[in-house]
This record gives C-alpha cells, sequence and structure tokens, in this order.
C-alpha cells in the first residue's frame, strides 16, 4: 500500500548526509520533517498571496483568506469535527492546552474540584492544570500505571467521582508509546458530568482520529508533528462549550462591537484569534494534511505498526546485553516510540555516538519528567519513527547501539 521509496523522495532532508553517513532520522515524536509540498505552499503563500485576513476587499485578501478558511475546513474534516468553526489556530499543543485551562477552567474549576490526569502526561498537559489547581484550590489525582506502560484502569470508577470535573488525557504517550482506551476514558469522565480533554500531539499524525466518535470535548495538536510548519496548532473544542467560554488574548479580529468603555465577543472561533494569525503556516498545515490522506491515515497507521512490530523483536534481542526498554511490548498497544536504557552508558553519550553514524534520536526527559524518574533513570534515549522511516533503518539503529554497547565495553568500536 505505501510506496515508501516515493514517499521518501518528497523529503528533501532524507537525502542529507550528517557526520558523513546517510541521514536515519528518528526524532520524530519531536517534530517531524515536511514534504516539498509543504514547504512549496508556503513560498507560494509568500510569492503570490500574502496579505491579512478577513479584513481586505483587494482580490490578494480575499485570497488569502478563503485559502485560510479553506485550510480550517480541511482540519476539520480530518478529525471529523461536526463543524470548521470549532477549530481554533494556535500556535501548538501547548498553547491550546493554556486556553483550555485559563478560559474554561478559571470559569468551571472551584476549590475542592477535582482534575484526573495520567502519570504519562508530557509538561504541556500538566503544568497548565497544576497552575490552575494551585490558584483555585482544587486537587489533581493521577491514574496508576501498569509495570507494561499501559494505564491501569482498575480503580477507575474510585478516582472519577462526582468531585472530577476535568479528565485530560495523552491519546499516544511520547515518552512510552502507549496508546491509551481514550473511548473507554471519555465515557467514564462523561458519567460524572467532567470534561474530557484529549492531547493528540502524538496521535493525529499517525492515526486516523474522529473527535466524535471518541466523544472528547476538547483535542489539541500541533501542525509540526504532522509534517506541517512549526508555529501552527489546533484547538478543537464542542461549540457548546466554546460558546460559553470567555478569550484568553483580547484585541483585533476578536470583537464584534467596540467602545471606549468595552467590547463584545467575536463568535468562534475568532473569539480566540485576537490579531493577525499564523496565515501561511495555517495553509500549510492544509497542505499537509493533503499530503497524509493521499498515502491514507489507515496505511500510515498498518505501516509504522509493522515497524513497531519489528522494533520491539529487535530491541528484545538487545535484552541480553542489558538495554531495557520502556512501554508496552505489544504494537496494538504502542505507537513507534522507543525509550530505552543501557546501563553505564549515559543517554547523552549514546545519543552523541549515534550522531556520528548519522542516526537523530532524542536523549533526556522528553517533557515528562515524573514520569522518566518514575522508571528509576534520569533520562532515556527515545528512537520514534513516521512513515518515511524504513525497516533497514531500525536495524541500522540497532547496529548503532550495538556498536555503542561494545565502544563503552571493551574501547572497540
Ligand atoms: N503533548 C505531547 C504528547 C507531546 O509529545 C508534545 C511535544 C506536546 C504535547 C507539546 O507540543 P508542542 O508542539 O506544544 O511543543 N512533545 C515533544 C517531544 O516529545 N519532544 O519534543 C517535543
Amino acid at each position: 500500500m505505501i510506496n515508501i521509496d516515493q514517499i521518501r523522495n518528497d523529503f528533501p532532508i532524507l537525502s542529507r548526509k550528517i557526520n558523513g553517513h546517510q541521514l536515519v532520522y528518528l526524532d520524530n515524536a519531536a517534530t517531524t520533517h515536511k514534504p516539498r509540498s509543504v514547504i512549496n505552499s508556503l513560498v507560494d503563500f509568500y510569492e503570490n498571496h500574502n496579505s491579512n485576513v478577513h479584513r481586505g476587499v483587494h482580490t490578494l485578501s480575499m485570497e488569502a483568506t478563503d485559502k485560510f478558511e479553506e485550510a480550517r475546513e480541511k482540519i476539520s474534516k480530518f478529525i471529523n469535527s461536526q463543524t470548521s468553526q470549532s477549530i481554533i489556530w494556535t500556535r501548538n499543543a501547548s498553547e491550546s492546552l493554556n486556553i483550555i485551562s485559563y478560559s474554561w477552567g478559571n470559569k468551571n474549576i472551584g476549590e475542592g474540584d477535582e482534575i484526573l490526569l495520567s502519570p504519562m502526561e508530557h509538561h504541556s498537559n500538566l503544568i497548565p492544570w497544576q497552575e490552575l489547581a494551585r490558584t483555585k484550590g482544587a486537587k489533581i489525582k493521577f491514574l496508576s500505571l501498569n509495570i507494561d506502560g499501559t494505564l491501569d484502569l482498575s480503580n477507575i470508577d474510585e478516582l472519577i467521582t462526582q468531585k472530577t470535573k476535568l479528565v485530560s488525557i495523552v491519546h499516544v504517550s511520547n515518552a512510552l508509546g502507549t496508546i491509551n482506551p481514550v473511548k473507554e476514558l471519555c465515557e467514564k469522565a462523561h458519567q460524572v458530568g467532567a470534561l474530557f480533554v484529549l492531547d493528540g500531539a502524538q496521535s493525529v499524525p499517525h492515526m486516523s482520529v474522529d473527535v466524535q466518535d471518541i466523544g472528547c470535548d476538547f483535542f489539541v495538536f500541533s501542525g509540526h508533528k504532522m509534517m506541517g510548519p512549526t508555529g501552527i496548532g489546533v484547538l478543537y473544542g464542542k461549540m457548546e462549550i466554546l460558546e460559553e467560554m470567555d478569550p484568553v488574548f483580547t484585541g483585533g479580529e476578536m470583537v464584534l462591537e467596540v467602545t471606549y468603555e468595552k467590547a463584545s465577543w467575536a463568535d468562534i472561533p475568532m473569539r480566540f484569534e485576537a490579531g493577525t494569525p499564523n496565515i501561511a503556516d495555517s495553509i500549510a498545515l492544509g497542505t499537509a494534511v493533503d499530503y497524509l490522506q493521499n498515502i491514507g491515515m489507515e496505511n500510515i497507521h498498518d505501516y509504522e505498526k509493522n515497524i513497531t512490530s519489528y522494533a520491539l523483536k529487535k530491541f528484545n534481542t538487545l535484552e541480553s546485553e542489558g538495554v531495557t526498554l520502556f512501554g508496552p511490548k505489544s504494537s496494538d498497544q504502542k505507537g513507534a516510540v522507543f525509550s530505552f536504557h543501557i546501563p553505564n552508558i549515559h543517554p547523552h553519550d549514546l545519543g552523541t555516538i549515534l550522531d556520528g553514524m548519522g542516526i537523530a534520536v532524542r536523549t533526556g526527559h522528553h517533557c515528562a519528567m515524573p514520569l522518566i524518574k518514575s522508571l528509576g533513570v534520569s533520562a532515556t534515549a527515545r528512537a520514534s519513527f513516521y512513515v518515511y522511516n524504513t525497516i533497514e533503518e531500525v536495524d541500522t539503529l540497532i547496529d548503532g547501539i550495538k556498536s555503542a554497547i561494545r565502544y563503552f565495553g571493551d574501547g572497540s568500536n
């Protein structure tokens, strides 16, 4: 189904040499590369359509507005939102989560209320709630993890109670790769009248997501992790909830009527988009969606599942060399994200050695510091794959890890 050579040809950066080796880019959970169509879309906007949106009667402004709103429509269809009005442009997933916390949270969370999170949240889905809880006197509770890095739902009915006002969970963990049972969690949240926020930063680039099917009240993600540009993200919310929310940022574009004394707010989504938006990058994110849909989200998911199964088997062979792989060991429960630890080799040293071989992995706590600490390590090395990666690149990674172990073991390479 996937023509990998054709896909790789679409990404100019994949032909780069790093330290004399062909680039093996395995840092896709941090950010992904951009196909030529996305890069061209940015150039095309600035060369041919550049203008501000929503306020001009001249041709360029109307073209820019049409393309900008068309992109919103593409995002809406991509996640099966009820309406494109539910799609709010933000800078990234972090900003989307902060908007929910400041706007919905400040209005609806009070003293003694509870917010339920998982222990595998990215800092972006932890700190905004910590800040809200601190200022409101609310309490944050956490689900537990099973030993294999999946969520332990055995005590879910004790954790989600009438006091719970919000449940916010990551769809796919950036540190463990765990795919969470979000539909079930959403149902549980709704049973007690709580809202369900879903962090899709690591899911929507890799699998088909239907916000109506899941039932989530909010869904957030970043364009740069799905072949789009940096600086553009999405906040999806159910219309009836967004309509009750106040803006976080005020100024131009987001108002209906203004006097010297006060202002009234524009309709959704403009209410949350103060100032000139990121026009070119929104349009290019629409082009990234076209690119992904052209391959097909099911095809992408199947292809990556295959890579995951293969890499899991390969990591298994490294166990005898002392390598610990964190997270689920089945491709049904795990995306193509591999966090691992090797005794006596600091992840940063491993990362540097791999870079010398042209292999890009991330090392550190992956903005999930409490989780990484709970694994009994201060950092891991993480290899994360996308649809343009190959099975051969799994082998290159495993060979690279083996040669690093040899290097640190007996000084030979
Ligand atoms: N949520 C998850 C699950 C993430 O993986 C990330 C970024 C974010 C939220 C925040 O996204 P941003 O675009 O607002 O930064 N994750 C990572 C990572 O794993 N390495 O670098 C960024």
